[in-house]
């Protein structure tokens, strides 16, 4: 069954470089509506958890070392379909090969650094959401 629900995150990358306010804004006016936002840091276990499905990958310790070493803004998004509409609107993991008009291709460096996250399945979505907010923080 669709949720309707996505979770995002602007990865430190574009944190850092001061483009939270314009993805936001690209998010709302693609149609998403945030029903759940903070800005927070991840630890470094934070981010091993977070990640755990990649654990035995080589890149592994460079992503959990970049997503850990600042802030990051994690929000749960609702629009119709929303898992597949939010992955169309970031654009592929490596950047050189995002579409025009994708955020990571307007705002990712690399493949590493690359500026968002948005959820995979609807069962991810819901399980990563879940790690970043109660039920209390969902509006
Ligand atoms: P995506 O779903 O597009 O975020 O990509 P993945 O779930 O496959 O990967 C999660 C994160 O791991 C990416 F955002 C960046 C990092 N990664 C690398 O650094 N190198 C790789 O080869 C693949 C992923």
């Amino acid at each position: 069954m669709s949720t309707n629900r996505t979770f995002t995150m602007i990865k430190p990358d574009a944190v850092e470089k001061g483009h939270t306010g314009a993805i936001l804004n690209k998010i709302n006016a693609s149609g998403f509506r945030i029903v759940s936002m903070k800005m927070t840091q991840m630890s470094k276990r934070d981010a091993e958890m977070f990640y755990e499905v990649h654990k035995d990958r080589p890149f592994f310790g460079e992503l959990v070392s970049f997503m850990s070493r600042g802030p990051i803004v994690a929000a749960i998004l609702e629009k119709e379909n929303a898992v597949d509409d939010f992955r169309t609107l970031i654009g592929a993991t490596n950047p050189e090969e995002a579409a025009e008009g994708t955020l990571r291709k307007q705002f990712a460096t690399s493949m590493g650094e690359n500026a968002v996250h948005g959820s995979d399945s609807d069962e991810n979505a819901t399980i990563e959401g879940d790690f970043h907010f109660s039920g209390r923080e969902i509006y």
